[in-house]
Formats: C-alpha cells, sequence, structure tokens
C-alpha cells in the first residue's frame, strides 16, 4: 500500500478548519512523516482533488500556502515538489546567497542587527586583530525561498568595507565589489541542539537538532576579513565534501 495514502483521506467539511487549512495540514504531515520526500513530485491536483473529496481551487490554495511556508516548490511545466535538502560542498568558498541560487531556490534575508563596534576579545583573537580596531556585525536569519535555514552572526573587519550600508542583500557580494572577498577560509562544524532564540527563528522545536558552522574569511594577504557563525536546522542542510588520499 502506497503510505501517502493515509493521509489522503476524504475531509469533512464540517469542521471548523476551513477546508484548504485541513489540506495543507495533511500534506505537511505526508511531508513530515517522509510519506512524500524531497523532491518527490505532489500527486496530480485532480488526484488530489478527488482522493480528499475537494474542488481543485482548494487543492490549489492550499499547495500556495505551502510554497509560501516553504515545503513544496513549484516547477513551471512539471507541477509540483518537495523540497529538498540543501547539499553544500564543505570545501566551497561560498556565499549563502550563491548556494541558494545555485540550486534554483531564492535567497531572503531577515534583518535582526546590523551594528558598528571595535573587536570583542573573542574576535580579536580569532580575527588576529589588536584591541580596538572597528569591526561591523550582521545578524540575519537566512532564508531558502520561505523555509528558514540558518540564523547567521558575521563580524567583518570595517575597513574591508566602505561602510556599514555597503551591504544589501549579500555581504559577499558587498566585499567582492571593493575586491575584498575572502579567497581562503578556514571552517568548522559542529553539533549543537537548537534552542532558545534559535530555535525559535528557525521555527524548530526546542532541543531539535542544529549544526553549528563557523568560519574565518581571509583575504590574498592573509589578513582576516570575516568570522561567521551559522546556526543550520539539521534537517534542512546536509555538508558533503570530498576526500581524497594524503
Ligand atoms: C555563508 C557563509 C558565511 C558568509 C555568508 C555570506 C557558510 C558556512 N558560511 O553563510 O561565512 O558570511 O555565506 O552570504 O557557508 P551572503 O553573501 O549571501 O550574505
Amino acid at each position: 500500500m502506497n503510505p501517502l495514502s493515509q493521509f489522503l483521506k476524504p475531509l469533512d467539511p464540517d469542521q471548523s478548519q476551513p477546508l484548504y487549512q485541513q489540506v495543507q495540514r495533511a500534506l505537511r504531515d505526508a511531508i513530515q512523516q517522509r510519506a512524500l520526500g524531497p523532491d518527490d513530485a505532489l500527486p496530480a491536483e485532480r488526484d488530489l482533488a478527488s482522493a480528499l473529496g475537494v474542488s481543485r481551487i482548494t487543492i490549489r490554495k492550499a499547495i500556495a500556502g505551502l510554497e509560501q511556508e516553504g515545503l513544496l516548490v513549484s516547477r513551471r511545466g512539471s507541477g509540483n515538489f518537495v523540497a529538498g535538502r540543501v547539499e553544500k560542498n564543505f570545501a566551497m568558498l561560498t556565499s549563502f546567497s550563491e548556494d541558494m541560487r545555485a540550486r534554483g531556490r531564492t535567497p531572503k534575508s531577515t534583518w535582526l542587527k546590523r551594528s558598528e563596534g571595535t573587536v570583542t576579545p573573542e574576535e580579536a583573537l580569532v580575527l588576529r586583530l589588536s584591541p580596538g580596531t572597528p569591526v561591523f556585525r550582521f545578524h540575519r536569519v537566512r532564508f531558502a525561498d520561505n523555509a528558514p535555514m540558518s540564523v547567521e552572526f558575521v563580524t567583518i573587519v570595517a575597513s574591508c568595507l566602505p561602510g556599514i550600508d555597503s551591504v544589501k542583500d549579500s555581504i559577499y557580494a558587498a566585499l567582492e565589489q571593493v575586491g575584498n572577498r575572502p579567497v581562503r577560509a578556514l571552517q568548522r562544524l559542529r553539533a549543537q541542539l537548537l534552542n532558545g532564540e534559535n530555535a525559535r527563528l528557525l521555527e524548530a522545536s526546542e532541543g531539535d537538532a542544529g549544526l553549528l558552522v563557523e568560519r574565518i574569511g581571509f583575504l590574498r594577504d592573509g589578513l582576516a576579513v570575516e568570522f561567521a557563525q551559522s546556526y543550520y536546522r539539521g534537517d534542512t542542510y546536509d555538508f558533503v565534501a570530498e576526500l581524497s588520499v594524503p
């Protein structure tokens, strides 16, 4: 038996919840319980409509809502698909915006804070800067389409950018414009449970699995330009690397 059929049962029009929301819930459950896996095609609208006993208009409204949530993606001409996990090459020095675009997803960010200051003792050690060096700090939630992927804290050495407002959507684009995009980086990945503010921002539950990736980016002359800490939802990101014999 197709396990998907467990989720596609005729709905009850007498329930207080609008029908399209019931459809959304049924499909969301099917995705979360893996009856539909990443990149799987959703059944045709007319098949969903007849299985759930609702109109195609209701199905379309539910699908639009799930697209908004980032759970489904519609591909022109070929239908609706479950959004896939993002696979990121651990050894590629790319930006979040580039990674998302390369996968056909639209990068978005919610800005939580941007501020100017001087290095903290920790940043001074990590970036090898003298105390008092000016820095810019950027705090954002990063989305692929409408699905939250990471909460990011980035510190950039202020002398590498013309000003804090030169950063629009992409920090790396702003650095590249003035020839200060990092060309080498060190990266560390650590498992971390999502709690408190980070869990809330990533729409995860307290204690869900997460990943903390820290990156120190360097310029060609070896000077550090960025220190970034990104907290990822554990269920949305896969880090892959190619290995070779030493
Ligand atoms: C990625 C980088 C981060 C960088 C950001 C720039 C990892 C683990 N981290 O999130 O170091 O600051 O991209 O993205 O990949 P942006 O250019 O889209 O702002």
